[in-house]
């Protein structure tokens, strides 16, 4: 990294409106990012910072991984867009195969999209035109989760359990509802990994079932972990409840693994790591290392299937991207998935995950801190709020964070934190040294 790109003092900042920022808080300190390597971003003054948020949840294997940055080039030089409409390229069909035979065993078909957001989109769309055609149209209901966040699509804020993200939006999905998060700080503060209590919280599904009536829900989305609400571990036995309970209801299972896919819970999936097997699996972010957006939908050739029923000519799904399959982000998958196979990250995630917890529990000492939660390499903490002044600590921490070397995500007063994959134990350590002053210094 050179670190010799300046910014041009006089280059107006005014014009971006900035995604889920405070854009005056924003301009009047910048913070500008101009180059980044494996865990290390630059900023525009030169200066080198830890990334401990993985871009946002998104760079697990490391910034600019030169397999992927080659990958990219190389494609973009040789073919930088096909339709996928009625039309294909090679490589959109072998990443789709690549995928299935890494998923969980039962999803193998791919529907390729461009972001979570759009992921989620078209798992709900995907469930609601299933139910249709097996003549269940009654089953229009989805349900999400109090907590839960799904991008910010319609369908994402309506089955989305953030009253911020849906509050300045008051036109949603009809027909949403909203199963009760698994966060009771009385019953499991301070856990390490997934707390004992709390499976019976799936049961609230049967709550909902009898309030709405039988063949009402069409599905259920939920994040296997809760991550942009707080890093809200599912309790021992909750999923797997909530599987049972699903299938016993008829109405699909959506795992949300936008965060918790491709090796931060140490596993492919999180689906494999809590051994519970979603009928729809929607992922993005780590699927290209975040160099080229991209999502997709995992869903089963049964369910797929059910969809080849019809009219030869007749289009099975009303659904599609213009950058369904874009060769350049097929590209950056298949080399990120060449990069997670042949260094072991999901093993070195495994390898890391006890240091992480330890580390990140050491914390409490340092600050007034109500909750420390985590799995695999995803943990979070809770600041004590300074009394009216929400945010107030969050915001104050990350300032401090980035005036010591590191980059940190808070919301609100929550701090989360993703290494990313490749990190190694002493830089672990070093950016929890980092974070320790950080919060002494904010506190
Ligand atoms: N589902 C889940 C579970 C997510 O975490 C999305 C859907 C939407 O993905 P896109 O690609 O449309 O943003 C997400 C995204 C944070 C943070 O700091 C989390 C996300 C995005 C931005 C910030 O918690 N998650
Ligand atoms: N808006 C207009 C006017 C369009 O023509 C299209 C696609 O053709 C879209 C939105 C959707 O764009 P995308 O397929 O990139 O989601």
């Amino acid at each position: 990294m050179a670190g010799d790109n300046e910014r041009n003092p006089d280059a107006s900042l005014d014009a971006f409106w900035m995604p889920f920022t405070a854009n005056r808080w924003f301009r009047k300190t910048p913070r500008l990012i101009t180059e980044a390597s494996g865990i290390r971003y630059r900023d525009e003054r030169g200066r080198e910072l830890l990334d401990f948020a993985s871009g946002l949840w998104c760079v697990n294997a490391g910034h600019c991984h030169p397999r992927v940055v080659s990958a990219i080039q190389e494609q973009a030089a040789k073919l930088d867009y096909a339709m996928s409409f009625q039309l294909g390229h090679p490589e959109a069909f072998r990443l789709a195969e690549r995928l299935s035979g890494l998923a969980p065993k039962g999803l193998d078909r791919v529907f390729f999209c461009n972001s979570g957001s759009e992921s989620v989109d078209t798992a709900l769309k995907i469930a609601l035109a299933w139910h249709r055609l097996r003549g269940h149209a009654g089953r229009t209901r989805l349900v999400g989760r109090v907590r839960g966040y799904h991008g910010v699509g319609f369908g994402g804020i309506s089955v989305g359990g953030i009253g911020n993200n849906r509050r300045q939006f008051p036109v949603q999905l009809p027909g949403t509802d909203h199963l009760p998060h698994t966060h009771v700080p009385a019953e499991m503060a301070f856990s390490r990994g997934q707390p004992e209590w709390g499976a019976h919280l799936a049961d609230a599904l049967d709550d909902l079932v009898a309030l709405h009536g039988p063949d009402t829900i069409a599905a259920v989305i939920v994040e296997p972990v809760a991550g942009s609400g707080g890093v809200l571990v599912p309790p021992v036995g909750y999923l797997e409840r909530l599987r049972e309970r699903c299938t016993a209801h008829g109405i699909l299972l959506i795992f949300d693994e936008v965060i918790t896919g491709f090796g931060r819970v140490g596993q492919i999936f999180g689906a494999e790591r809590f051994g519970v097997v979603p009928d729809l699996l929607c992922c993005a972010k780590g699927l290209t290392n975040g160099a080229v957006p991209m999502g997709a939908v995992l869903a089963s050739k049964g369910l797929f299937d059910d969809f080849m029923q019809g009219p030869e000519l007749a289009i099975e799904l009303a659904h599609g991207y213009t950058y369904s399959g874009h060769p350049l982000a097929t590209a950056a998958a298949h080399a990120t998935l060449d990069v997670y196979e042949e260094e072991g990250l999901f093993a070195h995630a495994r390898s890391l995950e006890q240091q992480f917890e330890d580390r990140l529990h050491g914390l409490k000492q340092c600050a007034p801190i109500t909750d420390i939660r985590n799995i695999g390499l995803m943990g979070a903490l809770d600041l004590e709020p300074v009394p009216g002044e929400p945010a107030r600590r969050g915001i104050t921490l990350f300032e401090r964070a980035f005036e010591a070397g590191l980059v940190v995500r808070t919301a609100g007063d929550t701090l989360a934190l993703c290494p990313p994959l490749v990190t190694q134990p002493d830089e672990l350590d070093m950016m929890f040294d980092r974070l320790e002053q950080a919060l002494v210094a904010s506190s």
